[in-house]
């Protein structure tokens, strides 16, 4: 180890903290013209720096230190500050460090060091002992009738059909009895698991009947042909006999609370594999979720193919030091990259909808558009502007034109394709986060609002994303969008809204007429940490949500269930952002058990939910996580 780079906090106020950072130079070498870059997810502010001076873009900074030389054995020595919160997790210091000499020529690795926090270690909380129930099922069926007895699937047991809306669920069942239990059915046995149509149940519902005679899965829809077939890979059980399953006599007739249940996953951030991707959606589909929004393009990284614009993922899908796209987030030196081809795209969008599951691609503008901007310059980029402003994630130019006719060609084109590419009838188009200051200081968009009698840079939104309304109802899909996409009051009531903020913004769309899905932050974002001690992975802006605060998120409280703005809230989604998701057992941390408590918020009716009741229907469960080496956070600590 040659280099090695501390930091510390030194004062911490609520919305301001001040920091040292050391880097020690350990080698028998002086450094010569060198600059130290790091990866810090807060703005640092430029003017607030000592000995040196700081350049930042998004999470990627780079110092010019104020003397050219480090000399062996000594270190160098810079002040920091932040006008934001406190950090409280060791996550939220330096991700990686580099020295750079030689205007970048020669490249040394520094090794970071745990951020010295200023509070006081947190012991990690704990949940209540609790006995492992038996009847593990997660989310809770609503109406379960147990009975004395099992039945026993055996070598002999062959899965019948009575419907062809079961064709996919069969199917499923299948694969994931193998793959789970190692069970193979018997395709000329003996018809014990039937799937039969019953049109009397609605969309996703379904009943699930165990007797001594067999299994019968009945539903009106494929959807509820796929949830009884979850319920009934929870209730089997492993016998020692080999091939042989005991199933418990039951009669469980169940629908859900909410008729989207959703989960989004940020493929921008860091890039997950087509494999990664399947492998939650599969998860999703035992928790009886129904829609899964890809969050497929970012300031990071565009992760889709479009066949007209290749620079889009040639350019837009890779970042590096040396690149359109520096690093951020993680680490300095790899090149991190990856986008899908349209083809993996249709292999996703079929393995979804073989497990009941709605893909609803995101394309996020017109802020959030720092790649796609990188990409493609001459359509993108109104050099005329010289507006100041700063993103949440820190960029100062990651803002679409709302004036410039090659956004209009770009949307044009890369919506026409997405909507050619998913069959979802939603497609989202973000609209979240434009920052303040955008577009006052461009020649082109004062025009604009000039000949239309615009007053804020909220109708120069309005004005972009009702143009992409209507091309996509010309298209024949609906939009949806952020919270943010019913500014400048421009959109139709036909877009439906994505609420993040609060139960009281969502609330407020609801009332103007919107339909809504609720994602509040607070209960619903798995990029959240789950508990106060500083070794916890994640993020805590919105809240910190350990399972317990998952777990009782009661969306519409306060509302009399005679309320007719009931109806505009179509339901729930949890969200993951992947700033910090760097690797699969990351993912399955943040993701498990947290996805189950949510899951509950989605399905299980309010009178049927019980905190202790589900601690014991998931430590029942957790085998079967097991069984899946889903590396989940341990609920309990000594397992
Ligand atoms: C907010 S919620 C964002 C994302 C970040 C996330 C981090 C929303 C629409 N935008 O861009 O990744 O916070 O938690």
């Amino acid at each position: 180890m040659s280099y090695r780079i501390d930091l510390t906090v030194l004062s911490e106020q609520k919305q301001f903290c001040r920091f040292g950072a050391t880097l020690h130079n350990l080698s028998d070498q002086d450094l010569i013209n060198w600059k130290l870059q790091f990866i810090i997810d807060r703005y640092i502010l430029p003017d607030s720096f000592t000995n040196g001076d700081i350049e930042q873009i998004g999470s990627f900074c780079t110092v010019t230190p104020e003397v050219s030389t480090l000399k062996a054995n000594q270190h160098y020595y810079c002040e920091f500050s932040i006008n934001t919160a406190p950090l409280r997790y060791y996550t939220d210091g330096f991700k990686d460090a580099l020295v750079l000499e030689c205007d970048g020529e020669i490249k040394h690795p520094v090794v970071v060091t745990p951020i010295a926090l200023a509070s006081p270690y947190r012991e990690r909380s704990e949940l209540p002992e609790v006995e492992a129930c038996q009847l593990a099922l997660v989310p809770k069926p609503n109406k379960v009738d147990l009975q004395e007895g099992h039945y026993l699937l055996s070598p002999n047991s062959q899965i019948t059909l009575q419907s062809i809306r079961a064709e996919k669920a069969a199917t499923w069942l299948q694969v994931e009895l193998e793959s789970l239990y190692d069970f193979k059915t018997n395709p000329i046995g003996h018809s014990d698991m039937l799937f039969r149509d019953n049109p009397t149940l609605d969309e996703g519902e379904y009943i699930l009947t165990v007797s001594g005679n067999g299994i019968r899965l009945e539903a009106g829809s494929a959807a509820g042909f796929v949830h009884a077939s979850a319920t009934l890979l929870q209730l089997v059980e492993v016998t020692e006999q080999s091939n042989t399953l005991k199933v418990p006599c039951i009669r469980i007739a169940d629908r859900p609370r909410f008729r989207y249940r959703g989960m989004m996953l940020d493929c921008a951030r860091h890039f997950h594999s087509v494999e990664r991707v399947k492998r939650l959606i599969n998860h999703l589909a035992h928790y009886k979720f129904n829609h899964f929004h890809w969050h497929l393009t970012d300031d990071e990284g565009w992760r889709i193919e479009i066949k007209a614009f290749p620079e889009l993922t040639e350019i837009g899908a890779r970042r590096g030091v040396d690149m359109e796209l520096v690093p951020q987030f993680s680490t300095l030196n790899d090149v991190h990259e990856g986008y899908y081809s349209q083809d993996e795209i249709r292999q996703v969008i079929s393995f979804a909808a073989e497990r009941g599951i709605t893909v609803i691609p995101e394309i996020d503008i017109p802020g959030h558009c720092r790649a796609a901007l990188k990409a493609l310059p001459h359509l993108l980029q109104d050099t005329q502007d010289q507006s100041q402003y700063r993103s949440i994630q820190h960029y100062n130019d990651n803002v679409l034109s709302p004036a410039l006719e090659g956004t209009y060609q770009f949307l044009d084109t890369v919506l026409t394709e997405v909507a050619e590419l998913f069959p979802s009838p939603w497609i989202h188009i973000g609209a979240d986060e434009v920052p303040d200051g955008v577009w006052v200081n461009s020649p082109s968009c004062k025009v604009l609002m000039a000949q239309h009698g615009y007053h804020s840079s909220k109708d120069l939104q309005g004005h972009l994303l009702r143009h992409a309304e209507k091309h996509l109802q010309a298209l024949g899909k609906r939009m949806v969008g952020w919270e943010e996409a019913q500014h400048g009051n421009k959109v139709s009531k036909d877009t439906v809204i994505y609420s993040w903020l609060s139960e009281e913004a969502a609330l407020n769309c609801a009332s103007q007429g919107f339909d809504v899905i609720l994602q509040p932050a607070q209960y619903t974002y798995l990029d959240m940490t789950q508990d106060y001690s500083p070794d916890e992975p994640g993020v805590d802006w919105a809240s910190t949500i350990p399972l317990e605060s998952a777990y009782h998120y009661e969306p519409l409280k306060a509302i009399p269930d005679s309320d007719p703005i009931r109806k505009r809230i179509l339901g729930i989604q949890c969200a993951l952002w992947c700033e910090i998701i760097t690797h699969q057992k990351r993912m399955d941390y943040m993701v498990f058990p947290r996805l189950t408590a949510m899951a509950e918020a989605c399905w299980t009716d309010k009178s049927q939910r019980d905190w202790t009741d589900y601690l014991s229907r998931l430590k029942g469960h957790l085998p079967l996580l097991d069984r899946q080496s889903i590396k989940y956070r341990q609920p309990w600590k000594n397992k």
